[in-house]
C-alpha cells in the first residue's frame, strides 16, 4: 500500500470514533485532509456534528465537504479532535506543526476530550527528534532574538520559507524549525524553557495530549495504541 493509503486507513479508522451529535476538532495535513473528507462523505450521509478547524486550509476543506462549523469561543469545549503527526513516541507524546498549524492544533487539543492521532508507522519514533525538527511558532517581532534565544537551549533554528519569503503563519507569526541532533532527551523541560520568553508564542512538542493513536503499517494494517 502506497503512503497516502496508509493515511487513509488510519482515517478511515478515527471516524469508528466520530458519534452522531458530537463537537469534533478537524486537524491538519495530508493525513487529517483524508479523515476530514471520508467524515464529509459521512455527514452528507446524515451525520450530525459540528467541526473546528485547525487551520485556514482545513476550514477550506470543511466547507468544501458541507461540514458544518463552529468555533472554540462558540462551543468551548470538544468531544473529539482527529489530527495527523510528525512524530509519536511510545508515550504518545508528539512533535506537530510540520504542516504550520501547531498553535491552532494545540488550543484546539487542549479543549478536547480526547485527541487521536492518525499516521503512518514512519511517524513513530523512540525519541522525539530524531526523524526532524521541533516547530516553533514565534512572533515576527525580534523573530532573529527568538532564534538566538531557541540556539541557547541546543538546537539548530531555520526560518521556515515559502519561496523567498518567511512562511507566515495564519496567525500571522513566523516558525523557526529547530533541528536537535540525537533527539531530545527532556522534551517537558525542554518545551517550558523553550517558551518561557515573550515572543517565542508555542512549540510542536505536544506532551501528555493524545489519548489514542492510529498508526497505519505496510501491510495495511492499523495498530490502535492508547495511553
Ligand atoms: C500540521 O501543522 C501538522 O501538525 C500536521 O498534523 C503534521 O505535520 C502531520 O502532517 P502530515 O499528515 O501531512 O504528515
Amino acid at each position: 500500500m502506497d503512503m497516502d493509503g496508509l493515511k487513509r486507513q488510519a482515517a478511515a479508522r478515527a471516524l469508528e470514533h466520530v458519534q452522531d451529535g458530537m463537537k469534533l476538532g478537524l486537524g491538519t495535513g495530508s493525513t487529517a485532509r483524508h479523515f476530514v473528507e471520508l467524515l464529509g462523505q459521512r455527514v452528507a450521509g446524515g451525520l450530525r456534528v459540528v467541526g473546528v478547524p485547525t487551520s485556514e486550509a482545513t476550514r477550506a476543506q470543511a466547507e468544501a465537504c458541507k461540514i458544518p462549523l463552529t468555533t472554540l469561543d462558540e462551543v468551548d469545549r470538544l468531544d473529539l479532535t482527529v489530527d495527523g503527526a510528525d512524530e509519536v513516541d511510545g508515550a504518545l507524546n508528539l512533535i506537530k506543526g510540520g504542516g504550520g498549524a501547531l498553535l491552532r492544533e494545540k488550543i484546539v487539543a487542549q479543549r478536547t476530550k480526547t485527541l487521536i492521532i492518525i499516521a503512518d508507522a514512519g511517524k513513530r519514533v523512540a525519541r522525539l527528534g530524531t526523524r526532524g525538527p521541533v516547530p516553533v511558532e514565534v512572533a515576527q517581532f525580534a523573530h532573529e532574538v527568538s532564534a538566538r534565544i531557541l540556539a541557547s537551549h541546543g538546537c539548530r533554528p531555520v526560518l521556515r520559507m515559502k519561496g523567498s519569503d518567511p512562511y507566515v503563519t495564519d496567525n500571522a507569526n513566523f516558525i523557526y524549525d529547530c533541528h536537535f541532533d540525537g533527539g531530545i532527551p527532556d522534551p517537558r523541560a525542554l518545551h517550558d524553557a523553550l517558551c518561557e520568553p515573550a515572543g517565542i508564542i508555542d512549540s510542536g512538542l505536544f506532551l501528555g495530549m493524545a489519548k489514542i493513536a492510529l498508526i497505519a503499517a505496510d501491510d495495511g494494517t492499523v495498530e490502535t495504541l492508547r495511553r
